[in-house]
């Protein structure tokens, strides 16, 4: 299965690529800053009907055309974030990502995570039994503390201060603000970042936390609670170092 997901993500890439110098019909969404495009659909159009055509029972939890209801808890279900970082994708033609994750019965056994332009695709999880980069097997990272290194946070949380995010933030080395949730947790899984802040769907941390989970690396909601794949919420990916400092740290501040 794996290897027919990657050629799916290659070809769907190639359109993507193939259109970079087109005009892009943008729709706004929830507001100003929350759009999609007609790449968004298409691409994830293109991945549902190779799915469809791999596997016809299985189910499908996208972002885009009307697919976002979906629960993940039986059967097989691929989860696809067609273009993650859209606001970049428009803005830039750079720094967004294609992710699809695929979970049977509830529980996640691949993610794939696809920068585009620079060409990294980060995939595994239980099924494979490893995380590679490439062709390459990802080594688990340092177990690095707050105040060794670089942390992604949503802006929006960040400005507003929830759940102490400027305390946080205000420990490590610095703040990062990618604007793509694939971006953020490819740094996590790299280790070029320690963790990662921000308010997300199941759609944007479900390959990243497959693959986080495989090198033994945690995620969870606000107070520590698992994710509940359901609407957006509250999204900590960190080192183990970093996600006991955090836990720490709000029970000292309430
Ligand atoms: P998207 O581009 O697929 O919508 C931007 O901070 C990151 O958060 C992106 O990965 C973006 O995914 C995600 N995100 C989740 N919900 C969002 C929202 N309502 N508005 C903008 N970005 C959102
Ligand atoms: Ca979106
Ligand atoms: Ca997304
Ligand atoms: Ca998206």
């Amino acid at each position: 299965m794996e290897k027919e997901i990657i050629s799916w993500i290659y070809e769907a890439a190639e359109r993507v690529k193939a259109g970079l110098g087109d005009a892009l019909k943008v729709d706004q969404k929830s507001g100003r800053t929350d759009l999609v495009t007609n790449v968004d659909k298409e691409t994830q159009a293109f991945i549902v009907s190779k799915i469809t055509a791999f596997d016809p029972a299985a189910k499908i939890l996208g972002e885009e055309n009307g697919q976002d209801q979906t629960p993940i808890d039986q059967g097989r279900v691929f989860v696809i974030d067609p273009i993650d970082g859209t606001l970049n994708f428009v803005m830039q033609r750079e720094n967004f990502c294609i992710m699809i994750a695929v979970y049977e019965n509830g529980v996640g056994q691949l993610g794939f995570i696809y920068d585009v332009i620079r060409d990294e695709l980060f995939w595994g999880g239980p099924k494979v039994g490893k995380v590679f980069y490439n062709n390459e097997e990802l080594s688990p990272p340092e177990n690095r503390s707050l105040g060794e290194g670089l942390i992604g946070m949503n802006l929006a949380l960040y400005r507003k201060n929830i759940n102490h995010a400027q305390e946080i933030g205000n420990q490590t080395m610095g703040v990062r603000v990618l604007g793509c949730a694939g971006l953020d947790l490819i740094a996590i899984l790299k280790g070029t970042q320690i963790g990662y802040i921000s308010m997300l769907s199941p759609w944007d941390y479900a390959a990243g936390s497959i693959m986080m989970k495989q090198l033994g690396l945690p995620f969870s909601g606000a107070e520590g609670q698992p994710l509940s794949f359901q609407g957006r919420e509250f999204f900590i990916g960190a080192t183990s170092a970093v996600m006991n400092q955090i836990q720490a740290f709000d029970k000292e501040k309430h």
